[in-house]
């Protein structure tokens, strides 16, 4: 059997995309979509991230994964993987090296806002997985929900790592696990990666790195709706802030406006107002609790089958199911 590898391109509608924006920026607290941070340049420089010595989260994960990927392959079966969010799928081959290793056919979804990281990445595994089927969607995560074709495999695995679930608030996660739920049939996995909470100065260093590369992250989304969305940010007109907020039990990345001025970004027809030391929250990334997580899987009926976790307890890994 020969390789198959679709990408279905510009499945997000831009007309989706920038009313948010106008939201966001119309707001008292001015804030964005953390998913703007994901232009190419945007995915590049969080691949740095995850190798900076402060950002402990990816390789916590993948040493999770590096333990257990066998007894996840085992609890699962046969499954196709659809990954939410793939990136560049390094953590991902610790769980295909697993399923190969069973002897299991490999069957895998990559959705990602970002093509140029989906495309590169799924040619990537498709050269070192001889076996592989990759159906890749460059798209939003709702709408790639609603567009998956039914598995030809027994069952369906959806995979959401790297405590991405972190970006949404209550509301966003209500409504994201109601669009996970929809897209998996009943015996149909979800496996989770979730932040763990700790103390605040491990946080807080992870997201203020000694070599500036998560400011630059940061500043980065400015670029992307520049070019997105014909705008004029001076991205040195702001500064990175990141801080724990422990009552939201969540980081806060922020933009601090260095000096007043204003931003036009034609194709949304909007000119927006900054005042001095104003801020621009671009992220929150929640810190989960493993006992209330639970709790909250159970009331969207996800049953958890397990959870496996680091020697620190930082990071957690939930396999559940419908
Ligand atoms: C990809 C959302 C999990 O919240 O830690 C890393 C993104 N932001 N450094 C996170 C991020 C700043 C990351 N997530």
């Amino acid at each position: 059997l020969h390789l198959e590898y679709l990408l279905a391109p510009n499945l997000a509608t831009e007309k989706e995309d920038g009313q948010d924006v106008v939201w966001g920026l119309t707001q008292p607290q001015k804030s964005l979509s953390p998913r703007y941070f994901y232009d190419d340049r945007g995915s590049q420089l969080f691949e740095q991230i995850c190798k900076l010595p402060e950002y402990y989260p990816t390789r916590t994960e993948a040493w999770i994964l590096q333990n257990y990927a066998t007894q996840i392959a085992q609890m699962t079966g046969i499954c196709e993987l659809v990954e939410l969010g793939s990136g560049s799928s390094s953590k991902t081959r610790l769980l295909l090296d697993a399923y190969r290793g069973l002897g299991y056919p490999l069957r895998y979804v990559p959705i990602d806002v970002s093509a140029g990281i989906l495309k590169a990445s799924a040619k990537q595994l498709l050269a070192d997985y001889p076996t592989l089927q990759v159906y890749g969607l460059v798209s939003t995560y709702e709408l790639a929900l609603q567009k998956l074709m039914p598995t030809p495999l027994p069952s369906r695995t959806i995979c959401f790592l790297g405590s991405t679930l972190g970006n949404f608030n209550q509301a966003q996660c209500d409504r994201f696990f109601a669009q996970v739920t929809a897209a998996l049939q009943p015996g149909d996995y979800f496996l989770l990666g979730i932040d763990l909470q700790k103390p605040k100065d491990i946080l807080e260093a992870a997201y203020n790195d000694s070599q500036g590369v998560t400011a630059e992250f940061n500043r980065n989304m400015l670029r992307h709706l520049n070019w997105r969305f014909g705008g004029n940010f001076d991205p040195n007109l702001f500064e990175h802030r990141a801080f724990y907020n422990a009552s939201e039990a969540q980081i806060e990345m922020h933009l601090s406006v260095k000096r007043s001025h204003s931003v036009h970004l034609k194709a949304l027809d909007l000119t927006v107002q900054f005042r001095e030391g104003e801020t621009l929250l671009t992220e929150i990334s929640r810190k989960f609790d493993r006992e209330q997580m639970q709790k909250y899987l159970a009331k969207q009926g996800l049953k958890l089958r397990q959870t496996w976790s680091d020697p620190n307890n930082w990071f957690g890994l939930m396999l559940a199911q419908v």
